[in-house]
Order: C-alpha cells, then structure tokens, then sequence
C-alpha cells in the first residue's frame, strides 16, 4: 500500500439487522496547493489560523480528505452521512466518483452501497471553499471557513429502512393546533424497500414523561402515513418546552426490527400580526440575539458539545427568540433549542446580492435545492418557528452603484428570486412563518420584495453607521405608519465592543464597552415601547470571525455580547437583569482591571434589576433602585486598593471588587505614564499596560495645530491596534514635568490616512498604498531622535534613555517643524 493511502482508520462494521452509525473522526488531509499531508480529526477547516493573520486573504480553494474503512458485509446498504462541509464537496469511493453537493451549510449524504467492498475501502473528499458565483453566499460581513467542518458519519442500514432525501429527518412528523388548541399530528416516511413485500411500519408516540399513550402497525411497502388526533395535548413554549416522542419501526414477519428512529416533537401555534406575536393564543415578545456558529481557536470547526453552550448562555441571559444568522447550523443547535425552548428563526445564506447575467440561472437553482435541504432537515423541531431565505439582498447594489442596466437586472433576478423561495417555503413548511431581512435603505420597499415575506426584520445601526441611537424608533414608527399591516422584527442592532477600551464618555465608533451598553439600553427600551414589534435580536450573541474587517481587533466583528471565546461582556449581565426580571441580578460593571485616573472621582456603573447598596472602603456610598437596568454613581477614590461590595435589600452580598487608582504622574522610581494619542478611549494593552487618552492629562504641555486622526483599519503585525488607530498630528512641542533622573521613552507611531469608509460598506480595504511615511525628525531633550519610515497601516516603536533636563522631558520638531504621535510611554528608572 502506498504511503499517501495510509490507513487513518479501520473501522470493523459488525453485521446486524438495523442501522449503525459510525462517526469518522480520522483522516489524512493535505491542501491542493501542498504536498504534505497531515493527520487531522474532524470537525476541521484550513482557516482556522489564516482568517486571523494579517495577510490579507485566507486560502480558498481545495482542501484533499482520504480514510479508510473495514467493512466485512456487502449484503447492507451504506451511507455517507456529512453533517456540512463548505463549500463544495465531492466525494470518490474505492477510486469511483459518488457526487457532489453544493452549499456549505446543509447536511447531505451519498448512497455508496454499490462501491463497498469487502474487506478494506477507501474514502476520498474534496472540499472547495473557492467563491463560486453559483452557490450563495456570495458577499457577506463573515468568514467562509473551508473543510470539513461538521461531523462524517458512514450509516449502515438494513436493505430494507426507512428513505432519506435532502438530508432530512427519516420521518416527518406534523403536529398542528386548531383554535381551540386540541392537535393533530401526521407521521409520513417512505420506505426503501428493494423487494415488492409489505412490512409492518409500527408507530409509538411518547408523552412528555416519556410514556407511550399511542401505537399504531401497518404494512406497508413503499409509504407510511398516519394521522392522530389529540385533545388538548401539551404544548410546546420557552417557558415549558414539553416535547413528545415519535418513534417509528420496520419490523420483518419474525417481529425482528429492521430499522428504527425516533425524533422529538412539539405543538405549538403561531401567529404573527401587527398586534405582535402569538405563541398558543398568548402574546409574546421575541427577545434574543443572532448567532454566528464560529469560535475563537476553532473557525467554524467548533465541536458540537461546546457550541451547545451558547444556547444555554443565550437562554440564560434571559432570551426566548434566537436568530440562526445567516445559515442552519448543526442539526443538534435546533434540538438543543427545542429543549431549553428557544424559539428560532432559521435561514439559508443568501446575503448582501444574486448575481447577473450567466450565473444566474445555477444560483437560482442551488438557492432553492438549498432551502428545500434546509426545511426538510430542521421540519421537525418545534423551535423553527420563523423560515428565511434572503438577508440585505440589495446591500451591495446600493454601495456599488451598478449602471442603470445592472441595477435592474439586480432588482430583477432578485424579486423573482425571492418570489420562487417564498412559494417554496411556504408549500415546503405550511405551519411556518417566513422572514427576511433587510438594511435601512428604501429599496426593499421601492420594489416591493417587501410584500413578498410574512414578516419583515429590519436590521439597523443607528448611532453606529449611521445616524444616532434615538432614531430607531422614528424609522419603526414611519414604517408601521406606512404598512400598518406588517408585522416588523428587529432582526440586528449592535455596535462594536472591545474590552480592552474603555470610556466614561462613550461616542459612537470609539469601540468602547460604555457605547455599547448605552446603545443596547436604548434600542431596548424604543423596541418595548412599541407593541407592533413583535420582537429583536441583539447582533450579536458572540463576536465572530470576519476576515476582512479592521475594528479594533481586526478581522473579528466585536458586536457581540459576549467575546469570541465566549466570555461575558457587562452588557451581556445587562441583558440579564432586564430579561430576566425575576430573578435578582446586581452585578458591579468590570471596566480595566486597575485604573489610573485624571482625578480620584469615579463614575461607577452597577447593573442590577433591584434596590442595590453600594459600599466603598466598606463605607456605604449610596442605596437606589434601577432605571432600565443600571444605576450609575460617582465615588471617591483612594490612592491605591479601593474595595467595592453591593447588597441586596436582605444584605445579602451580590459583588465584590477591588479598583486601583493611580494618578497619572511621574514621582518615583518606576513610575509610568503611558499616553495614547488622538482618542478618548482608555486601552490596556497586552503587556497589561494601561494607556490613558492624551487628551485628558497635561493638556498644557502639548502645543501646535493640533488633529486627531482615527482608522479603524487593521494595524499589519500588533495585536494592540487601539493604540496605533489614532494619533494626533501636528505636535510643535510636548514637555513633561518630572522629578530629575534618568528615563526611559518609549514612542509609538503610525501610519494611515484620513478615515477610511466605514466597515459596514463592506468595501475591500484600500490597498495598502505603497508610500513609506517618515514622520518628520524629532529632538527628544535636544538629542535628534532616529525615527523609523512606516508604511502605510503599519506601526513603529523606539525606545531612547534619557536623563531629564532642568526637571523637563521635552520633545519638539527639528526646524520647528510639526510632527505626529500615536502613544508615548515614560518610566522613570
Ligand atoms: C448587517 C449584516 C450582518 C453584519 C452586520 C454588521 O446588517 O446583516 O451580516 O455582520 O450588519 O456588523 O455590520
């Protein structure tokens, strides 16, 4: 045997009458571009480290997986089972070519009975995540990971067991409630059945304590379908997710079980309007958030029992709606919600546009093949309450600006598009509702795609991308004014929030956590105002990857609530004091980890949905109750360890933190003082050092015509990027104040233009330009300082030691020429 055929794993499939399924977790992989191979184990893609570095681009293109299997029975039928693979994937059994399936985000499977062997086979899939003008998704705001990045599994089945197409469930299971809230529930399966015999189909259906209160056996050949009434039975809600059980046989004329499955069922009724949303006749307001399935370290090869914590996260923080934007996700992220009762709006990834011209046609077809897969495989969960298909479909179309012929072309194959996905949708899932989303602009309902869907989400930024915060509910109210009989979602709100930034003076796109929990309050309370909404989905759960994005970690939208790794942010505890106001939550707000302060007064910021006691220094500062969920209170510190501890009314204790302050000023012996030019944001780096905006400190030691300039284009080859998105230009002189000694002086600079497009225009980054830039020579304490070139978006750093002189540290253009600086750092040794 060759040695690139190596043997990753044998798997010794045992003969018996009803269906195994093996997961194949080992495989030899190498891309097309290498010739190393490399032993791998699924789940697994080949950007999981690319889509984060700065070069700009991740690879894209073919990715190569062999196995190999032992099976010692041909006489059963065999099937490769992919969970999703993205984005292209064909598959070769024993050297013969099997298929090839479209879409990365659909499960699929390849009858390969007919290749097996006896003894040793073979197993080839070739994954191609290059962008094919075909399949959506086309442009879109996240990273197309590729490879093999869900679960492989070979099933092996008795000739005679339940069909499976399009990757679905084995059987479909309808329960439907008529007005009274008394149900029915249809069970439908189809047979492969290679002999012209019958065989007894036999239903059981479990109750939600798991008793069988129903059974039924046909014979049957080829079709099963039955149907039962029930009166009253128990529903299906976030609050008391009740879920019965459906299992179905094939039993030969011995009574021998031939293939069996069973699957969770829910009844629940529906009801979209302009009067908000009705879940069994009840009202209920959707809240929640979005969810992107990748994963700090992983891409989007996250293993599933890891990825099933979000859910819980996201049903913690009190949500009962959760958007799965913008693709299914794994089969057991819907199971998951069925359970913990989540109710989801689950889509297929048709974003930003559809092409023109000779791509059309196959994309229209894949478009559909996509969501008939995507409605079959998540048909019988409870949870799937809303159907989308199409997300901002004339994004690109608005910024490109296309000539007048392109435009309509665009217009064109859009609406009809979107007219054959919504008759399919609704013929597919009848017991549905369907959605899509769009962005603020007039468009969607110039051309009346609007009319087409049962509901419309509106995803807007104002106060992000545009506009301020206080606009939503302007927008919202025009809108219901002008269709009074649409029901309205609003599928994203976020902005971007970086941990590490902070600012007790919050502006839009400054990337702080203040903004964002001034942003969220507010669209929370102008969507609960408004009983037409039927309800919201904060963008998003968790940050996530977007390979093309600057922001102040680049290549990560940092929209979420919480990190990409998945720790908490304030604003996802903010969301739990709001959406879960029963249970008390009192949470002191985490900013930096120490602080150095202008001046010893501090704004504090609780969060809580009770009367909350604060104690400084155990000293008792203040005792209030929450305005939409936060309590903010100015406190004075001491030099040093401040100890902070709230209360509840009973005095229990909810937080305790320890704050250090330090004022910003050189006395002794290492102290530092680091500044960061050009923004108002307070950053700590990765060294742990903390940078206090320039702005704020010494104001009058800094002289010149001075500007701020900001990106929030990547910075090549830092991880601090904060630090060098900013500077302020036109620096005559900068003097220090400080005791006599010697010092070390560290400067930062950097790079870049005038501000670049905003991010959500989604346009590709400028190249970076070739012009190398030398800021102009500076003397530090008279000495001329050697002062790097940079090229554009790239950073420079130098350090000089230094004696004070005359008690000063003073830095001033050569020939009084003006200069830029993006940070400064000075330690007295
Ligand atoms: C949107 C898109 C989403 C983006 C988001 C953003 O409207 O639907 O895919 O990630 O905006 O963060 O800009």
């Amino acid at each position: 045997m060759k040695k690139t055929a190596a043997i990753l794993c044998f798997l010794f499939l045992s003969t018996s009458l009803f269906a195994q399924r093996t997961n194949l977790i080992h495989w030899e992989f190498r891309l097309a571009k290498d010739s190393v191979t490399t032993k791998i184990q699924l789940p697994h893609t080949w950007n999981k480290l690319d889509a984060l570095d700065d070069t700009r681009g991740y690879y894209q293109g073919e990715g190569i997986y062999t196995t190999a299997l032992t099976i010692p029975d041909t006489t059963q039928r065999y099937y490769l089972h992919f969970a999703g693979a993205n984005q292209t994937t064909s598959v070769w059994f024993n050297g013969q070519f099997v298929g090839t399936h479209r879409g990365g985000y659909t499960a699929f499977q390849f009858d390969v009975s007919d290749m097996v062997t006896k003894g040793f086979n073979k197993v080839k899939v070739v994954v191609n995540n290059t962008l094919d003008q075909t399949i959506p998704p086309l442009n879109a705001d996240f990273t197309f990971y590729g490879g093999l990045y869900r679960a492989v599994r070979l099933q092996q089945e008795n000739p005679v067991h339940f069909k499976k197409s399009n990757g679905a469930d084995l059987v479909k299971i309808d329960p439907v409630l008529d007005e009274q809230l008394n149900g029915t529930v249809s069970v439908e399966a189809l047979l492969n059945n290679p002999t012209d015999k019958a065989y007894s189909v036999k239903l059981a259906l479990y109750s939600p304590d798991y008793k069988v209160f129903y059974t039924q056996t046909k014979n049957v050949t080829d079709f099963f379908k039955h149907q039962i009434k029930l009166d009253a039975p128990r529903r299906w809600s976030p609050d008391r997710p009740q879920l019965y059980r459906c299992q179905m046989q094939i039993l030969d004329e011995n009574g021998i079980v031939l293939d069996q499955y069973s699957h969770t069922f829910g009844f629940r009724k529906i009801s979209a309007t302009v009067d908000g949303f009705f879940l069994n006749n009840e009202p209920l307001k959707l809240v929640g958030a979005n969810r992107h399935q990748d994963w700090e370290g992983y891409g989007n090869a996250v293993p599933v029992e890891l990825q099933l914590k979000d859910l819980v996260a996201i049903k913690n923080m009190g949500s009962n709606f959760l958007r799965l934007a913008h693709y299914p996700q794994d089969k057991r992220i819907y199971e998951k919600a069925d359970s913990l009762g989540l109710i989801l709006w689950s889509e297929i990834p048709i974003v930003n546009k559809v092409p023109i011209g000779v791509d059309y046609g196959e994309f229209e077809k894949n478009s559909l093949q996509m969501q008939r897969e995507h409605i079959a495989q998540m048909y019988n969960h409870p949870s799937v309450v809303f159907i989308g298909y199409m997300n901002e479909i004339f994004l690109r179309m608005v910024f490109d600006k296309p000539t007048p012929e392109d435009r309509q072309a665009i217009i064109d194959n859009s609406v009809q598009l979107a007219q054959k996905l919504e008759d399919l949708t609704r013929q597919e899932a009848p017991h549905h509702i369907t959605v899509m989303a769009l962005h603020c602009d007039k468009i969607y309902n110039e051309t009346k795609i609007t009319d087409l869907p049962m509901v419309i989400g509106w995803n807007l930024y104002y106060g992000w991308y545009s506009g301020a915060t206080n606009d939503l509910g302007g927008f919202l109210d025009s809108e219901n004014k002008r269709f009074p009989d649409r029901p309205l979602i609003l599928s994203e709100y976020g902005v971007g929030a970086d941990q590490r930034l902070h600012n007790p003076d919050p502006k839009k796109f400054d990337f702080s956590e203040e903004y964002q929990l001034d942003y969220h309050q507010g669209y929370w309370k102008q969507v609960w105002e408004r009983d037409y909404m039927i309800g919201m989905t904060a963008w998003n759960f968790a940050d996530f990857g977007s390979e093309f994005r600057g922001d102040a970690m680049p290549h990560v939208n940092q929209k979420g609530l919480v990190n990409f790794d998945r720790t908490p942010k304030n604003i996802y505890y903010w969301y739990q004091a709001v959406m879960k106001p029963a249970e008390p939550m009192m949470r002191i707000y985490r900013s930096l980890s120490a602080h150095i302060h202008v001046s010893n007064k501090k704004e504090i910021i609780l969060i809580a949905n009770r009367k909350t006691t604060l104690l400084v220094n155990d000293s008792l500062q203040y005792t209030a109750d929450p305005t939409n969920g936060i309590i903010r209170q100015t406190i004075l510190l001491n030099p040093g360890k401040n100890n902070l501890k709230i209360f509840d009314e009973n005095k229990k204790l909810h937080d305790e933190i320890d704050l250090q302050y330090q004022r910003p000023e050189i006395k002794k012996s290492g102290d530092i003082l680091a500044l960061n030019f050009g923004t108002s944001n307070t950053f700590i780096d990765s060294a742990q050092q903390i940078w206090i905006p320039a702005e704020n400190v010494n104001k009058e030691i800094i002289t010149g015509t001075l500007k701020s300039r900001k990106t929030s284009t990547n910075i090549r080859n830092t991880g601090n990027d904060p630090l060098f998105q900013s500077m302020l230009t036109g620096i005559t002189k900068l003097e220090f104040r400080v005791p006599d000694g010697a010092y070390r002086v560290q400067l930062l600079w950097s790079n870049f233009g005038a501000a670049k497009k905003l991010a959500y225009e989604l346009t590709k980054e400028a190249e970076a330009e070739k012009k190398e830039r030398v800021s102009n020579i500076i003397l530090l304490n008279g000495e001329q300082v050697a002062v790097p070139t940079i090229k554009e978006f790239y950073f420079a750093e130098s350090s000089f030691d230094l004696k004070s002189k005359n008690g000063k540290i003073i830095l001033t253009g050569n020939k009084n020429q003006p200069f830029n600086l993006s940070g400064i750092r000075i330690e007295k040794k």
